[in-house]
């Protein structure tokens, strides 16, 4: 099967926005530079901006009609073949957008993540993930502008003059695939289950983040791993563990995983939800934001946003202020440094602070932390060598019959010492 809405690679695009009573004009061309890096990413290129005061959203046509028609001659002028919007369009603005101009395309943000998690997805697991949430997406967006369906469910039949009834009949098909698709992730989350048990015991800490804001530059600087950088939104989809012993009685597993973007389709955090299992069920999250990009809060903000979407916002969390090194204005280290007072500032690309950022993991992992006294026979020499696995000793005494221990661990694996006992 063919995939992808693969309409975007090598177009040129307009990108369309709305300047609202609630946003300045700084903020709209930081969301639009944004978008260009999704349309870039994509492999669109992007010609121009339209952008529109308006106090009110045009059922129609997204911004004012008389803007539309201008927007569509500027588009027709320029060679334009694809239009994308900041935000999330209906089925009829779509539509209606057809109707004035047959051979251009109107995507919106969503469509436009979506088209770049498909092209991204590199194991089964993502690629189900994201076939399941482009199938949802467009289901209620059912139109006749969707002839690349044909491609992507083999062949259906001649779209020309496409009615109602093979509208239907695509409808109906959707239906049938997501449902297949939901199946087949039920079976890899199954298969993760058993992979999981193994970690139950173990710190679990994972890295989370807007886009691009240099979680695996930071995974890669702690663990010696080789996960794939890149100044590029959304470069990887998959997640990546790895053990990191910060020494011989802290060590947790650290995840790296898929970042946050503003507006990131409901549909898509929703099917990632086994991708972003390691976020869950962390017993620590370090959220990474870029120190240098103008939009910081709003990045802190989304991802508040998205951990509350995953029921994951009871979860302890450390602030982790990268890319110091992007920064040459004190006052706005202060200003950073009064706006997150308990984060940690480091630059993961320059190694910088990384102790200063494992001490701080360490004594977040010391709260959770207990002490046990554990006594074993002489037989035993087995189970006590294991026994002092992962913690440390602070007492060893020998008696009559056996050795007994005071051994301070993570609770997970006090407890699971416990039972073994
Ligand atoms: N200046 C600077 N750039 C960084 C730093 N950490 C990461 N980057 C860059 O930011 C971009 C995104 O990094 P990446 O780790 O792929 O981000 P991710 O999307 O959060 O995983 C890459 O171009 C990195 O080289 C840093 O500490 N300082
Ligand atoms: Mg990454």
């Amino acid at each position: 099967m063919s995939r992808g809405i693969d309409t975007v690679e090598k177009e040129k695009a307009l990108l369309i926005a709305a300047l609202s009573q609630r946003m300045d004009e700084s903020e709209l061309n930081d969301h639009l530079d944004e978008l260009a890096l999704l349309a870039d990413t994509a492999g669109a290129e992007v010609v121009g901006r339209v952008t529109q005061k308006i106090s009110k959203i045009n059922p129609a046509f997204y911004i004012g009609k008389g803007k539309a028609e201008m927007l569509l001659s500027q588009a027709e002028e320029l060679d334009v073949s694809l239009l994308i919007f900041d935000d999330e369009l209906s089925p009829a603005q779509i539509k209606n957008y057809h109707k004035l101009a047959k051979d251009i395309k109107v995507i919106d943000r969503s469509a436009l993540i979506l088209d770049i998690f498909q092209k991204h997805a590199q194991s089964k697991e993502a690629k189900t993930q994201v076939d399941l949430a482009y199938f949802e997406y467009l289901l209620p967006r059912l139109t006749r502008q969707w002839t690349h369906l044909e491609r992507q469910m083999g062949g259906i039949g001649a779209r020309a003059g496409m009615g109602e009834t093979q509208i239907e009949i695509d409808r109906r098909l959707i239906r049938e695939q997501i449902s297949r698709l939901k199946k087949d992730l039920k079976k890899i989350e199954k298969e993760r289950q058993t992979q999981g048990k193994k970690r139950a015991d173990e710190f679990r800490c994972a890295l989370v983040g807007y886009t691009n804001a240099g979680k695996s530059t930071l995974f890669n600087a702690l663990t010696g791993a080789k996960v794939y950088v890149q100044n590029e939104l959304f470069a990887t989809l998959d997640t990546t563990i790895r053990h990191l012993d910060i020494n011989a009685s802290h060590q947790l597993l650290l995840s790296d995983t898929v970042g946050f973007i503003r507006k990131l389709p409901h549909h898509l955090v929703a099917s990632f939800r086994s991708t972003l299992k390691e976020v869950i069920e962390a017993n620590l999250l370090l959220i990474v934001l870029d120190m240098s990009s103008p939009q910081i809060i709003e990045h802190s903000k989304t991802i508040e946003s998205v951990l509350k979407d995953l029921h994951a916002d009871e979860i302890k969390t450390l602030i982790v202020l990268n890319k110091v090194d992007a920064i040459q204005d004190e006052n706005l280290i202060f200003k950073l440094q009064r706006r997150f007072p308990d984060s940690v500032m480091i630059s993961a690309k320059n190694h910088l602070r990384l102790s200063e950022l494992q001490k701080r993991i360490v004594s977040i992992m010391e709260t959770e932390y207990q002490t046990i006294d554990l006594s074993f026979s002489f037989e035993e020499g087995k189970k006590m060598a294991m026994a002092q696995e992962g913690v440390e000793v602070l007492e060893r005494e020998w008696t009559e019959t056996g050795v007994n221990l005071r051994i301070r661990g993570h609770q997970n694996r006090i407890e699971q010492l416990l039972k073994k006992n």
